[in-house]
């Protein structure tokens, strides 16, 4: 596949490729969850849903590999340095019960992934305890499983989570690309921040892309 990209053509094989999105959890993306206890407007992170929607639904009819990664921690808090939990200083701290059940613990009802992007059978669902979706997961054995070469990444938040995995990624020696209009941050000019520090010198850590761009290489398959 060729895709359209910045700063220059991302080629990767369907095959040798999988799509991660990164922590659409309802925690991040609804009311009542530990991006809003953190005091930020959800509302700028819901906006990225139908874009999403769509490249999942048309990267799973091309037949491409999903992972979903979810910040999750133990119910025993013991994958969270105190140092994590305390930080900020936050209305909620992580393992607090809120209005969607104890905030980023694993199987609460505000850890889950969003209704509209929701895991399908035989997609990878890592559940990661830092910012980063290689740090104290399976992941990479995942994917060398499965002969993973490139990632084309999207999700929440793009200096954060997504910014660190792609930045771990690409130490780990996968292609990376990241889909523009499928990543968003509670700080928009962090976000464009991001994608120009991801693009830049050559694509020192990968690539970013339109999804338009994606459904276009999806569609001359
Ligand atoms: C944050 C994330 N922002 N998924 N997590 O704490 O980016």
């Amino acid at each position: 596949m060729q895709i359209d990209a910045q700063p220059f053509t991302f080629t990767c094989p369907l095959e040798k490729t999988a799509l991660v999105l990164i922590d659409m959890q309802r925690d991040f993306i609804e009311p009542g969850g530990f991006g809003e206890t953190l005091g930020n407007n959800v509302a700028l992170l819901e906006a990225i849903v139908p874009a999403t929607q769509a490249v999942l639904k048309a990267w799973r009819a091309a037949g491409g590999l999903v992972v979903h990664t979810r910040e999750a921690h133990r119910a025993d808090l013991s994958d969270c340095p105190p140092a994590k939990r305390n930080r900020g200083n936050p209305k909620l701290r992580i393992g607090d019960v809120g209005p969607m059940g104890r905030i980023l613990v694993a199987g609460e009802p505000g850890n889950q992934i969003i209704a509209a992007l929701a895991p399908e059978p035989g997609e990878i669902v890592i559940d990661k305890p830092g910012k980063g979706a290689f740090y104290a997961t399976g992941l990479q054995e995942m994917l060398r499983k499965n002969g993973i070469s490139h990632l084309i990444f999207g999700g929440v938040t793009t200096e954060v989570c997504v910014q660190t995995s792609m930045r771990e990624a690409n130490d780990r020696g996968y292609d990376c690309l990241l889909l523009e209009d499928c990543t968003e941050s509670y700080f928009p000019h962090f976000k464009q921040a991001a994608i120009e520090m991801i693009r830049a010198q050559g694509g020192i850590v990968g690539w970013t892309a339109p999804s338009a761009a994606l459904h276009h290489a999806l569609q001359a398959q």
